[in-house]
């Protein structure tokens, strides 16, 4: 039309916004032209569309396999408006300039990671060729040519097309063909990736890791460190729970150690099955608890290490209520019994409206986080100096653990109880480390000790008088030391200690035991946390 501001391409997968753009599209004047699936979604909208085989004259072909790979497209979207040679060449074939560029790809992660795994030949299928080659050529043109490959930057396009400065919206090009280069790297990866599991030859020798920028952050570690809070959007997008995806309900923003300690807290909070209130202090837990009433599991959380608790992250594995909230709220330090608990952050798969009121009312700093359940699971990368390290995630529960008694003494039931909780928290505590448990709380843990003599003797100093009857649990078999550690436990007063076992000296730790009338039980496996 003479009337046309130019002409929009649109072919999309993801057809969410397409009606709203659509209209919007035709109302500031612009000439949709559109392919097979995405035609019919903008003409059931009730905006003229012309489709893509008018403008190539060519029929879709191959089982769509080739739609818009032809010079009709491709030449009308990489012609320099500049140079007279190039428009002069596109008139000269009957080509008409494409100026808006908005395409998503085939959903090619979607295809290959839904639970219902789709077949080898979906997946090939489901590689887009035509859309990236569309916004690839968009993105090189830049200068003259605008691409959009999220439906959530339509909104952003329309105001652009609106109004504006030339200068500004030569910017916006600029970075929409950013997103567009990324959004191709990320999709490209994606499908290399897949391919390699196809190759079956283990580990690949090259990985991508779709990172997505969630949040620049005011600083890192420490106040003269720069950082940021990047998604991986592999896992983020297919419902990964956990802190990665947290909503966050009030409170100031997150910090970069808040982050950790707040993803430490809730895992460990996760892995429990039972009701459970973990508080973490730098990325160790320092108080856990499970009981029915989560309001009373929160309060022997704290009473593990109230001056630990005090400044830490508070998870829960259920939803905060009212009463709860409440405990949260005017808990006074066991201490003093004066000072209110003070937290950074409180983290929880929900709360009841009356809770987040209440809790609200606690501080306007206080972070209130609700997170998805997070499942023990995926990848976990770690980077070391010009490289990553990645494993897969310590998914390993008590009930796929065979705790094996190895001493005289057999362990009573509730011992046994006591043994798998503290197992479980000893695996989210940084090596070397130990934990003191009885009746379904954490009294005393040892943390990030290279001696686990040391780890031990913290242990049970801060379990103190409750250290009679209790339990005690290793990430890893007692060394050499045996001698110190098992018979320091012993002499304390513990009941039952759990080990890995596998080490030379076993029988020593075990001869240690009977001596005391200890049980001693081993798990075969260990749980170090680096
Ligand atoms: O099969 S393709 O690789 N060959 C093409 O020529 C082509 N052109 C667009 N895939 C192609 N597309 C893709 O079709 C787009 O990237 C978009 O994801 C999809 C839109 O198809 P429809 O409009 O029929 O729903």
């Amino acid at each position: 039309a003479a009337s046309s501001k130019g002409k929009a391409l649109i072919s999309v997968s993801d057809k969410t916004g397409l009606d709203v753009l659509a209209k919007g599209l035709a109302e500031l004047g612009y000439e949709i032209v559109s392919t097979g699936g995405s035609a019919t979604a903008i003409e059931a909208a009730g905006v003229p569309v012309k489709r893509v085989e008018e403008l190539t004259g060519f029929p879709e072909m191959l089982d769509g396999r080739v739609k818009t790979l032809h010079p009709g497209v491709h030449g009308g979207i990489l012609a320099r408006r500049d140079l007279p040679a190039h428009m002069a060449a596109i008139e000269q074939h009957g080509i008409a300039t494409i100026d808006l560029v908005i395409v998503n790809l085939y959903p090619f992660r979607q295809t290959v990671t839904a639970a219902t795994k789709s077949s080898y030949d979906v997946a090939v299928e489901n590689i887009d060729i035509g859309g990236p080659a569309m916004i690839r050529a968009a993105a090189k043109n830049h200068e003259h040519v605008t691409v959009v490959v999220d439906p959530s930057d339509y909104t952003q396009l329309l105001e652009a097309l609106g109004g504006g400065s030339a200068a500004e919206a030569l910017a916006f090009r600029k970075r929409c063909a950013w997103k567009a280069f990324q959004h191709c790297a990320t999709y490209d990866s994606t499908v290399a990736e897949w391919l390699w599991g196809q190759v079956g030859e283990g580990p690949a020798p090259e990985m991508s890791v779709p990172m997505k920028l969630a949040q620049g952050l005011r600083y890192g570690e420490n106040p003269h460190q720069t950082a940021a809070f990047y998604t991986d959007a592999s896992l983020a997008e297919h419902g990964m729970g956990g802190v990665g995806t947290a909503v966050q309900r009030h409170g100031k923003e997150l910090s970069y150690n808040n982050y950790l300690d707040a993803d430490a807290a809730y895992s460990t909070a996760c892995d429990f099955d039972a009701p459970t209130c973990v508080i973490v202090k730098h990325t160790n837990p320092c108080g856990v608890a499970s009981r029915d009433d989560l309001l009373e599991a929160y309060r022997l959380a704290v009473i593990a290490d109230p001056i630990s608790a005090f400044g830490g992250i508070v998870a829960f594995n259920r939803p905060v209520d009212a009463d709860l909230a409440r405990e949260l709220r005017e808990f006074r330090s066991p201490t003093d019994g004066e000072t209110r608990m003070f937290y950074e952050i409180v983290v929880a798969p929900g709360y009841t409206p009356d809770g987040l009121d209440v809790l609200k009312g606690k501080s306007k700093t206080l972070r209130i986080l609700e997170a998805q359940p997070r499942a023990p699971s995926g990848r976990s990368l770690r980077q070391v100096s010009a490289g990553w390290l990645q494993q897969g995630a310590d998914s390993l529960q008590p009930s796929g653990i065979e705790f094996t008694c190895v001493s005289e003494k057999q362990p009573t039931p509730q011992q046994l109880e006591d043994l798998k909780f503290a197992w479980l928290c000893v695996k989210h505590v940084k090596s070397n480390a130990i934990t003191v448990a009885k009746d379904g709380k954490l009294l005393g843990m040892g943390s990030g000790q290279p001696n686990r003599v040391k780890s031990v003797q913290i242990a049970l100093e801060k379990a103190a008088d409750e250290v009679k009857g209790s339990v005690l649990a290793s990430d890893a078999f007692f060394p050499f030391s045996w001698n110190d550690s098992v018979e320091i436990a012993c002499q304390a007063g513990v009941a039952a200690i759990v080990h890995p076992g596998g080490s030379v000296r076993d029988q020593d730790a075990i001869d240690c035991c009977n001596k005391y009338g200890v049980a001693l039980l081993t798990t075969g496996v260990r749980h170090f946390k680096h």
